[in-house]
Parts: structure tokens; sequence; C-alpha cells
């Protein structure tokens, strides 16, 4: 940018614990910095961001790019107001329908602010699993997911390429899917109130979920419930609903990474809409309407919210299900252990998927044959 451009700019920076937040006033509105985010080494969180690597500007000696992924205020209908009736013809609600079908049509990817689950609980569950991660391989092979016939529990490193043309990930996961069986293998006798403050997260993330459904569905001009009978056996054998740690170790000798190995190579995800929560490593990358692979970096406070190919076929493509993928940094200092938290909110196994919009668009499947189809893929 011009020095005189520059001079025209007033930013006000305010020194958040971990995050530098910027907002940039233009007097004349000759520029509308209310869709750029702050990047060069510190990332800024600003109303209604726009990311496009491709357009850097420098003001003040701060570098901003264009946001493509959308920043929307949840409020409206975040947890914290859900002691509050909500009515779906309010104008917030309305508004925040307007603004996720926007994003999720278009970008398929949103960044949900103010969604009222507690900063507390999200540190929390990553201590927690941290914790399990940290037991020996030994250990941790007791609780390993054994494809053919369970969706629960540990994949050792590399055991699973979500892009199914490529190298594995380098990467470990914990699912957890059917947490109310009774069998279900706790690692409680290792990690005390592990089940307990995994639940508790699962359920607060789970609801969360269904006012993200509620909201789309008014988006879409259908009834609020419209999708909210599929997911009555979430936590069941019966259900499709995943939770997923993704822990990504460092990565000290470049010589152990396979030609074209990604933290997490480039898919789409397979169910209804993923909640996802990042440490602040960064990497996750989502393909642009052009090709290009763009940063979702973190946002402190916020969680990201990306829709699955179910969801794309039941909406007959109204809704987008996006290319994304986790890098390995090409500089040293970054390449230390990332982790991440994913709800894959999922229809249960017998719920069928027919293209809402009665177009026969695409012909209906159940949910448990296309997770089936699907992870027969991504783990051969
Ligand atoms: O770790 C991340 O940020 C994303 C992982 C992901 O896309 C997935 O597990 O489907
Ligand atoms: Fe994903």
């Amino acid at each position: 940018m011009e020095s005189s451009e520059e001079n025209r700019a007033s930013i006000s920076e305010t020194l958040c614990p971990k995050m530098l937040v910027c907002l940039a006033k233009y007097p004349d509105k000759s520029h509308d910095f209310t869709n750029l985010i702050c990047i060069d080494k510190r990332v800024a969180q600003v109303k209604n961001a726009f990311f496009q690597t491709f357009d850097r500007t420098c003001v003040n000696g701060l570098y901003w790019t264009k946001m493509a992924i959308p920043v929307v205020d949840f409020s409206a209908m975040g947890l914290q107001n859900k002691n509050q009736p909500w009515a779906e013809n309010s104008n917030a609600v309305k508004d925040l329908a307007d603004e996720l079908y926007n994003a999720c049509s278009t970008v398929g990817f949103v960044y949900l602010k103010n969604h009222g689950i507690p900063q507390e609980m999200i540190d929390s569950i990553f201590v927690e699993m941290d914790k399990f991660f940290a037991l020996s391989d030994k250990v941790k092979t007791k609780y390993k997911r054994e494809y053919k016939f369970c969706r629960d529990g540990w994949n050792s490193f590399e055991a699973e390429s979500l892009n199914s043309e490529g190298p594995p990930g380098y990467k470990e996961t914990l699912d957890l899917n059917s947490i109310y069986e009774p069998d279900f293998r706790w690692p409680n006798e290792e990690i005390p109130n592990f089940q307990s403050n995994i639940t508790r997260t699962y359920e607060t993330m789970t609801e969360l979920s269904f006012r993200v459904l509620s909201v789309m569905a008014i988006g879409l001009q259908l009834k609020h419930d419209a999708f909210a009978h599929a997911f009555e056996k979430a936590g069941t054998l019966q259900g499709e609903t995943m939770l997923r740690y993704s822990y990504y170790p460092t990565i000290t000798d470049m010589s152990n990474v396979k030609p074209g190995q990604l933290r997490c190579g480039e898919h789409t995800d397979w169910g209804a809409i993923t909640l996802l929560i990042q440490d602040d490593v960064g990497g996750l990358e989502i393909r642009n309407v052009e090709g290009k692979f763009v940063p979702a970096p973190p946002i402190e406070g916020t969680i990201v919210v990306n829709i699955g190919d179910m969801m794309e076929r039941w909406t007959a493509d109204k809704l987008k299900s996006t290319v994304h993928r986790v890098l390995i940094p090409e500089e040293q200092i970054k390449r230390r252990h990332r982790r991440s938290l994913a709800l894959f909110f999922n229809p249960d196994v017998d719920a069928v998927i027919t293209c809402m919009d009665g177009s026969n668009k695409y012909p209906p499947v159940t949910s448990g044959e296309w997770v089936q189809m699907k992870q027969n893929l991504a783990h051969k």
C-alpha cells in the first residue's frame, strides 16, 4: 500500500492475551477494512473477515490480507442464551440464518464467534486428550480402533489416508462414537475422569450442533427442525456422530516425511456438519472456488463449522462440501505438534438421505452405507 494511503488509515491495536486485535477505521470509507484480517506472525480477529494470501497489503507495518472464510456472530443462538426462548421468525435469528446460508452455500466453511462453549471447557478437553496421547503405544493399543467392526478408539500413527490417493496423514487420532454404550472402552484407569470430562464436552458440542442445524434449516427456508430427527441416536452404536481428537506429532526430521505427505491429506468431510476447534499452530487450508488453497487460521474464541458430503447431497448441492487439508509447515520452528478437536455431527446409521428439495438429484442412501463406503476408502 502507498504511504499516502497508509497515512489515511487509523488503526487501533489492543493486545489480547494471545492475539492482537486490530480495528481499522478509514474516515473517508475509501477502504473497507472490516473484511480484512491482520497477518504477519500475529493473527488478528476482525469482524467478517475474508482471507486470500495472494492479496497482501501493508498498513502501519502490519500485513493485512482478505479472508476467504466469513466470521459469523452466533450470539442469537449461542449456548450462552440457551435458557432464553428463541423464535425462528425473529429478526436476529433470520439474519443469522441468512449469514450462515451465505457462507455455507459458497465457501462451505464458516467461523462462529459467540457460540457459547466456554473457553475453560475447550482448554480442559485439550489437556485431557493430551494425557491420552502421552501414553505409550503399548497402552494406547488397548484402545485401538479395529476397522472392520468398530468405530471407536485409537488410530495409530499414519493409520489413515483421508486422501485415498495420497500417503497417510502424519498423525494419530482418537475417535469416540458410541460413548453411551456400556462396554465403551474408556481409558479411565490411566486418566481419571476422562469419561466424565469428554462426555460433558461431547454433549455441549452436540447441543451446539443442533442449534447450527436449526439455523441452517431456516436459511434453507425449511422448518427449523427439518434435520434434527436424523440425529437422535448420536453416541450409540446406531449413531454416526463422532468426536475426534487429532494429534499431529512434532516433526523434528523432515526425512521422516514421505513424498507428498501432509499432516492431513486433501479431503472433504463425509457427513453432515463438522465443528472444529484447532489449537494455535495453524496449517489448515481450504480450497477456494478458484482451486487455490487458502489458510483457515485459528482465530481465538471461534470454532469452525464446515459442510460435509452428506449435507451437500441432502440439500441437492445448495450447501457446499469443501476440500481441505492440514499442511506440514515449511519452517522448522512451526513444526511443533498440533492438535484439533472435531465433532463430525452425522445422521444416524439408518437415516435415509434424500434430496430435501424433492429433486432426486442423488439417489437415497443411508448414512450408515455412506460412511462405511468412505471409511473403506480411507482405511484400505
Ligand atoms: O486438524 C484439523 O484442523 C482438520 C482435520 C480434518 O479436516 C479432519 O479430521 O477431517
Ligand atoms: Fe476434515
